[in-house]
């Protein structure tokens, strides 16, 4: 017989970590719809709803096919009567009236147009907002005060909402090995992020830099950015704070994770992806196209003991990580970017591979490309 939905409804775990979430699935219609309603929420500093219409959108990302009717839904988790709502009113309709709403409402387009920015998140965006902002082009002539980032954020503006593709994250990667050569024979980086769960386009290109003798990382940052200079725009380097030792019971576990890091601006020169798309005559006309773009690139250092952790982490989806982390939590586990913690054991679980972590986490193995939760 063929596998109705009901036959997925009773294995779909609850937390993303328990499923696989490939790139492309059969529900973006539905999965956009309630997405919008998530980053809306977020607008609005509603984390909890935000998350509850990201779980349920990333359910429907999980799916064999397309929903099609309301009883394809029962028994699956995290489709609370607000989403089953939404889903109605689009499977019936073709749209749900809530969504068009909010997509068109004058709060959702500057929220979204001033958290676009670089450096600024839905705070400042809602403060700006309050004060008659709509758009990043009012910041230029305001008297509001931008602090470094959010100059850089506003500068590069309508370089950076276009997408990174995959062709230019290579192309970054290629020039970030160069440094990382120069500066420390031996090290090694890992793209990861989006592109490492294989999508095509992402906001930023984020990279993993370690070397295999534990404690020659130490100080690397300052010394790549500072062969890199000439090609950033932008960059602001933290130093590591992460103190195994003191991290638990001390501290509560933090999402936020303290690696050495560097946020940065890319000046990427054109052509970067010549092989790959030749250019089209006429099409993209040298008189409107600048001779670069500016490309958001993120640079995390880590010990090599605590790499599998970082790349675990670092990989997303942001969804996924949430979970992994929830998950941890009720196995009596504390997991970050850093380490695993058993707080019964009252030990560290090691690891050198995300193959071990799932494993200690008591998890079935998730590969990247399915980790799109
Ligand atoms: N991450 C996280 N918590 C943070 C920052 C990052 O869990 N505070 C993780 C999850 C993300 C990954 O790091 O998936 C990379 O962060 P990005 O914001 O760059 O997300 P993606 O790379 O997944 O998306 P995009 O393609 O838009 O860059
Ligand atoms: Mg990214």
């Amino acid at each position: 017989a063929k596998s109705g939905p009901s036959a997925v409804t009773n294995t779909m775990g609850a937390y993303a970590c328990q499923r696989k979430t490939p790139l492309e699935h059969h529900n973006a219609v539905l999965t956009d719809a309630l997405l919008l309603l998530a980053e809306n929420a977020d607008f609005c500093t509603n984390e909890g709803r935000s998350v509850a219409f990201k779980r349920a959108a990333s359910v429907l990302k999980a799916l064999p096919g397309p929903v099609r009717r309301m009883e394809e839904l029962q028994g699956l988790p995290c489709l609370g009567e607000h989403c089953q709502r939404v889903i109605k009113e689009i499977l019936e309709h073709g749209a749900s009236s809530e969504v068009e709403m909010t997509r068109h409402s004058e709060h959702y387009q500057a929220m979204k147009a001033l958290t676009g920015i670089f450096g600024v998140g839905v705070k400042t965006a809602e403060q700006w907002h309050r004060a008659g902002i709509r758009h990043p082009a009012d910041l230029v002539s305001s008297e509001h005060k931008l602090n470094r980032a959010q100059r850089a954020g506003v500068e590069y503006y309508e370089h950076l909402r276009v997408p990174v593709t995959k062709a230019e994250a290579d192309r970054i990667g290629e020039i970030v090995k160069r440094a990382v050569d120069a500066v420390l024979l031996g090290a090694e980086i890992t793209l990861t992020g989006g592109f490492r769960r294989g999508k095509q386009t992402g906001h930023d290109v984020d990279f993993l830099i370690t070397h295999p003798d534990e404690g020659r990382e130490e100080g690397l940052l300052p010394k790549v950015v500072s062969w890199l200079e000439d090609l950033l725009l932008y960059q602001k380097t933290n130093k590591n704070s992460y103190l195994e030792a003191k991290e638990w019971p001390a501290r509560p576990p933090s999402n936020m994770d303290r690696f050495e890091r560097c946020f940065s601006i890319f000046k990427l020169q054109r052509p970067w992806a010549a092989l790959e798309e030749p250019p089209q005559s006429g099409e993209r006309g040298a008189a409107e196209t600048p001779g670069w773009k500016a490309v958001r690139v993120d640079l995390v250092v880590t010990p090599v003991s605590q790499f599998a952790f970082a790349l675990l982490g670092w990989t997303g989806s942001q969804l996924f990580e949430r979970d992994l982390r929830r998950w941890a939590g009720q196995k009596g586990m504390s997991l970050s970017s850093h380490a695993l913690y058993d707080c019964e054991q009252k030990r560290y679980l090691r690891a050198t591979s995300e193959e071990e972590i799932f494993a200690h986490l008591g998890l079935e193995y998730i590969p990247p490309g399915e980790r799109n939760a």
